[in-house]
């Protein structure tokens, strides 16, 4: 009896350190995505994911959770950088609050097209902002492709400035946005991500600015009619780890992540381009106007007050902002 009670004990106490032990090698990752099912990021990151569990035969089990369930993107963005989180799609847009270098990529009209903005970002200045990024908790491993940025309002389509004048008009978290809109006379209101359908609906705003496959995939299109194309804005968004995470990580699982991280850019950016046409045709054939405004550079020379307190306040970043605009 004594000695089958031991041997009880002995069995539990073997699992119970063979648990401990396997709980001890495995890194259960969880990730942060603010876009639905099917959108490009989305399945580019859930590739990452399964990429990174296969290739470290389970040392790191990456799960993503979608929709944004597990927060706003400035919270996210904070819960990367402690290590509550360990990894993530970032816009780099919201990231300049805490990055001020990545605030260069929210400057309008910085970039000429999507093209530039690639090879920027690809390469040694692209450097210069994932490491600005790492100084801050957080490794910037791949770009993913965002568009460009247009606005859509509730109310009529834009062609000058003039029409935005008064208008109510979402932006994400970063001051940047609020001095663009303020100079283009609407009246900025950072917002949420989540909060900008509701608010669209309720009329708490008039309007949002986006690429095409996010005012699609949130739905937006259903309320704001109007899309007016300014491009306005090209910001690229990060693959990016904990920092706290990617330090437990051996050298040769880095390497696998690292990896896993390019392989699913490369995912995403095909991904993106055939999305962009989709939910193009999508939100046009819902009813929704889309014009091309015809003078851009309307807009882009009210900018000119932004780009000057830019520089002003950050004297260092005026040859980010001229090394990025001679990229060609
Ligand atoms: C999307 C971007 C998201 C989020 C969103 C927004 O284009 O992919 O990360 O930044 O825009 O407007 O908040």
């Amino acid at each position: 009896m004594r000695l089958e009670k031991l041997l009880r004990v002995t069995a539990l106490a073997g699992t119970l350190v063979a648990l401990a032990g396997a709980s001890a090698i495995a890194a259960d990752w969880r990730g942060w995505n603010i876009h639905p099912e099917g959108y490009p990021n989305t399945v580019a990151l859930e590739q990452f994911a399964k990429d990174v569990a296969e290739k470290t035969d389970g040392r790191v089990t990456p799960t993503v959770y979608n929709g944004g369930v597990l927060g706003s993107q400035p919270d996210a963005i904070e819960q990367t950088r402690n290590g509550a989180l360990d990894f993530a799609n970032f816009n780099l847009g919201p990231m300049g609050p805490i990055v001020p270098a990545t605030n260069v990529l929210s400057l309008p009209f910085l970039f000429t097209g999507v093209d530039q903005m690639h090879k920027v970002m690809d390469g040694e200045i692209g450097q210069r902002f994932s490491d600005a990024m790492a100084e801050q908790g957080l490794v910037a491993l791949a770009w993913y492709d965002s568009g460009s940025r247009s606005f859509y309002n509730t109310r009529q389509p834009i062609q000058t400035p003039a029409d935005l004048a008064g208008m109510k008009v979402r932006v994400m978290n970063n001051d940047l946005y609020v001095q663009m809109i303020d100079q283009l006379g609407g009246n900025a209101t950072p917002m949420a991500y989540g909060e900008v359908y509701q608010s669209l609906k309720t009329g708490v705003i008039d309007g949002a600015e986006n690429n095409y496959p996010s005012f699609e995939s949130s739905n937006h299109y259903e309320v704001a009619k109007f899309y007016s194309i300014t491009d306005h804005l090209i910001i690229p968004e990060c693959v990016c780890i904990a920092k706290a995470s990617w330090d437990k990580l051996s050298p040769e699982d880095q390497e696998i992540v690292r990896q896993a991280a390019i392989d699913s850019a490369t995912l995403q950016r095909k991904l993106w381009e055939e999305r962009s046409v989709a939910s193009r045709q999508k939100v046009e054939e819902s009813g929704v106007k889309v014009n091309e405004v015809q003078d851009k550079k309307a807009f882009q020379e009210k900018m000119a007050p932004v780009y000057a307190a830019f520089i002003k306040a950050n004297p260092d970043l005026e040859e980010w902002i001229t090394a990025i605009q001679s990229t060609n």
